[in-house]
């Protein structure tokens, strides 16, 4: 039986537009919408944001509010430690994406000699540095985060000094890095990336199977195969961008991007994943509601939420 503990970041500073962090509300009125019994079954953990660094001015061009994603990264990075020395599975949920390194960190300090695979499902690679962004908004860089990855040799920008000595001490949090091996991440559905991304995934042959190869070989096979590549992993974390649904499904995200995955596959995909033992912690992120008409976005990310939970429960 797993251990399961609900754990909600209403984080929103590493965005590129407000109200991700609104997105855990809008699953819970999904849920009520659908008269499911969801949220009645855990007593969630609260991390705690910095939004109020929003009425501040960015003083980080290239890393925006760093101050404040800093802060939130070690919020959940100690919540996640705590949670997975105490063997309880993990299940996240946040606003912006840049969340995912505080968890990565986590996970990899309550157990640092488990070698530690990442499965990745996101229209984005998020693999950029303040030196490669073409938008500031850190939640393009959780990965390179866990990597400590700074792509210099794909050097775009020029962070001031103070943001250079943030990005150090966040890649630093837990104070083991780098927590993850590029050759233990598996992208799935990424389809928008930039250069400087394209350069580490070919450089570092990462794995990335396309919607188009996923619908092409099924469901199944997918998910078997991300696993494999991880086969000399002890443990497996799965962050579920929401945007890796396709645009038609996923107008309530920041960046919504065409030809991405339908509920059905997200829901099979992540529900297959999650049955394998060496999965510890599962996370789902951007669901921006300000976006959104009806609450669509949330609906759709709250059956793969509902699913992925009820796969975890009955498999274990
Ligand atoms: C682009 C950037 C991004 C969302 C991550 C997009 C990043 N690569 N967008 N998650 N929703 O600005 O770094
Ligand atoms: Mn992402
Ligand atoms: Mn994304
Ligand atoms: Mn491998």
């Amino acid at each position: 039986m797993r251990d399961i503990k609900l754990v909600e970041v209403r984080s929103e500073l590493a965005a590129g537009t407000r109200g991700a962090s609104m997105g855990i509300d809008a699953l819970k009125v999904a849920s009520l919408d659908k008269k499911s019994d969801f949220f009645t079954r855990f007593d969630p953990i609260n991390v705690k944001d910095a939004n109020n660094y929003l009425w501040r001015e960015n003083q980080h061009p290239f890393a925006n509010y760093i101050d404040g994603v800093y802060e939130v990264l070690q919020n959940v990075f100690q919540t996640i430690k705590s949670l997975r020395s105490q063997q309880k599975f993990p299940i996240i949920l946040a606003g912006d994406h840049s969340t995912a390194a505080g968890t990565i960190l986590g996970i990899k300090a309550a157990h640092p000699n488990k070698r530690l695979g990442v499965i990745w499902i996101d229209a984005h690679a998020d693999l950029h540095s303040p030196y490669t962004t073409p938008s500031g908004n850190m939640h393009g860089m959780p990965l390179a985060i866990c990597l400590g990855m700074d792509n210099l040799e794909q050097k775009q920008n020029d962070p001031l000094p103070g943001t250079v000595a943030y990005w150090k001490k966040i890649k630093n949090i837990g104070g083991m890095a780098p927590a993850i091996r590029p050759e233990d991440i598996v992208f799935i559905g990424v389809r928008d990336t930039e250069q400087p991304e394209d350069y580490l995934i070919e450089r570092y042959q990462i794995p990335s199977i396309s919607v188009e190869t996923l619908r092409k070989q099924g469901v199944s096979k997918t998910a078997a195969m991300a696993l494999e590549a991880l086969k000399d992993c002890e443990q497996v974390y799965i962050s579920f961008d929401v945007d890796s649904l396709d645009d038609s499904l996923s107008k309530g995200t920041g960046t919504p991007v065409p030809n991405g995955l339908t509920v059905e596959e997200a829901m099979r995909l992540n529900k297959a994943l999650i049955k394998d033992k060496r999965v510890c912690a599962w996370e789902i992120v951007e669901v921006n509601p300000t976006l959104d008409t009806e609450n669509a976005m949330a609906e759709n990310a709250f059956a793969v939420l509902e699913t992925t939970t009820h796969s975890l429960i009955t498999h274990f």
